[in-house]
């Protein structure tokens, strides 16, 4: 009998991902299950919107694959790496567990992780922050209601790419930059995150939330964004010297940032 031959893990300290919308169509399980198994992580942070419970609400969309990517987390868990869940808004239900532990798994609203080179990082999903950006109720419904109707085209528009051989490509992440509304809204939303870690007294702030991967200094404060699993297919990750980048993983893997730090964390093969 045959064993196809698994190439061997990078190893990392930790990975940081959010925004996963398992129980959502647009969700890239398949992307986020193949980072997984190719990356060992001594810490997974999972930041918020793990489980989209609002789409599952208006229809169940349940695949073998978004189950896999819980049984994986679980998996990971129960055999030596430490996993975080700090729920988020389309999983805030599960905000009634922080503070215990879920199986094998810590609950937190909001955690402090300390890198390896010393530096304390509030992590937090991100939505804490929608008071600071709100441009008022109707620009917001009419946003939710073009973000919707991007990511139904996003979802086709892969499909299209697919079939002729092309890699992924985020129509969504294209707009989210040609837009100045939603620019002004992403530049609001991480100056309240950076502003919000500066009053706690941290070095920076890990989250999720705005579906946009980031990573720069804002007055002091490093601000670091993990993305999301629907558009962007990124992560943070935290090499073993405490070296931040942020990966996108797709069928081609690529080093989005750092654009403030030197250097790209060095993805050693496990032992
Ligand atoms: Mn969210």
């Amino acid at each position: 009998m045959s064993v196809t031959p698994v190439r061997r893990p990078h190893r990392v300290r930790s990975i940081f991902i959010s925004d996963v919308h398992l129980g959502y169509r647009g969700c890239r399980a398949d992307y986020l299950l193949h980072f997984l198994e190719s990356v060992e992580a001594r810490n997974i942070f999972v930041i918020g919107d793990l489980i989209d419970f609002w789409s599952l609400r208006r229809s169940v969309y349940w695949p073998a694959s978004h189950q896999e990517v819980l049984r994986t987390l679980l998996t990971r868990a129960r055999t030596g790496s430490r996993v975080v869940y700090i729920p988020g808004n389309h999983d805030e239900l599960a905000r009634d567990l922080c503070g215990t532990r879920y199986g094998p798994v810590e609950v937190h609203r909001d955690l402090v992780h300390e890198t390896a080179d010393g530096r304390r990082m509030l992590l937090l999903h991100g939505d804490e922050f929608d008071e600071d950006v709100k441009f008022g109720p109707l620009l917001k419904r009419v946003g939710e209601a073009a973000y919707e109707l991007i990511l139904g085209l996003n979802h086709g528009l892969h499909a299209l790419r697919r079939r002729f051989g092309y890699g992924y490509w985020s129509l969504a992440h294209w707009i989210k930059h040609q837009v100045p509304n939603a620019v002004r809204y992403i530049d609001r939303f991480e100056e309240a995150a950076a502003r919000h870690a500066r009053t706690r007294g941290v070095d920076g702030v890990i989250c999720g939330h705005i579906h946009r991967p980031a990573m720069r200094e804002i007055d002091g404060v490093l601000y670091c964004n993990d993305g999301d699993w629907v558009e962007s297919c990124t992560s943070l990750v935290e090499d073993m010297n405490g070296r931040l980048a942020i990966l996108r993983w797709t069928e081609q893997s690529e080093v989005l940032a750092p654009t403030v730090e030197p250097g790209v964390p060095a993805l050693e093969p496990a032992a």
